[in-house]
C-alpha cells in the first residue's frame, strides 16, 4: 500500500526506478470526495413472537402451525410445542414488527377457524 491508502494502479517492477507522480507533494489521505468509512446505518426493531400454552388445542395442530406460519421442521416443531406445554410459552420467531403482527394474526386466524384458544403474542427484543 502507500500513502493514499489505495493499492497502486500498476505494480511496481523490482530494479526499476520508481518515478513519484508529484514527488513534492505531501502524502494524500483525502482528494476532497467525501467518504464515509462507517455508514450509519440503524437496524429496525426485533419482536419475538411467543406462543402460550392452553389446555384445549391439540399437539398435532400447534405443530402443523409451527411448520406452515413459522417454517419450523417436523422436529423443530415438535421440541418447541412440546418446550411450550411443559413451560407455558416459547418463542416461535424473531421479526421484524410487521412481519411478526402478519404471524401473530396467522396464529389467532387458523386457531379460530378450528375453534381452538391458541393465542399467540409479540415481544420487543
Ligand atoms: N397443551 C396442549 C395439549 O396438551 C398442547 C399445546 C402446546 C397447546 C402448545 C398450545 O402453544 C401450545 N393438547
Amino acid at each position: 500500500m502507500n500513502p493514499t491508502g489505495y493499492p497502486a494502479a500498476m505494480p511496481e517492477e523490482p530494479g526499476k526506478p520508481r518515478i513519484p507522480d508529484r514527488p513534492d507533494a505531501a502524502p494524500v489521505r483525502d482528494r476532497g470526495v467525501a467518504t464515509q468509512t462507517r455508514p450509519k446505518v440503524t437496524r429496525p426493531p426485533r419482536f419475538k413472537v411467543v406462543l402460550y400454552n392452553d389446555d384445549y388445542t391439540p399437539m398435532e395442530f400447534v405443530v402443523a402451525l409451527l411448520e406452515q406460519v413459522f417454517s419450523k421442521s417436523p422436529a423443530a416443531a415438535t421440541e418447541l410445542m412440546l418446550q411450550i406445554h411443559r413451560k407455558g410459552m416459547g418463542v416461535a420467531g424473531v421479526y421484524v414488527q410487521e412481519v411478526a403482527e402478519t404471524k401473530v394474526a396467522a396464529v389467532h386466524k387458523l386457531a379460530e377457524q378450528r375453534g381452538y384458544p391458541l393465542r399467540a403474542g409479540m415481544e420487543k427484543e
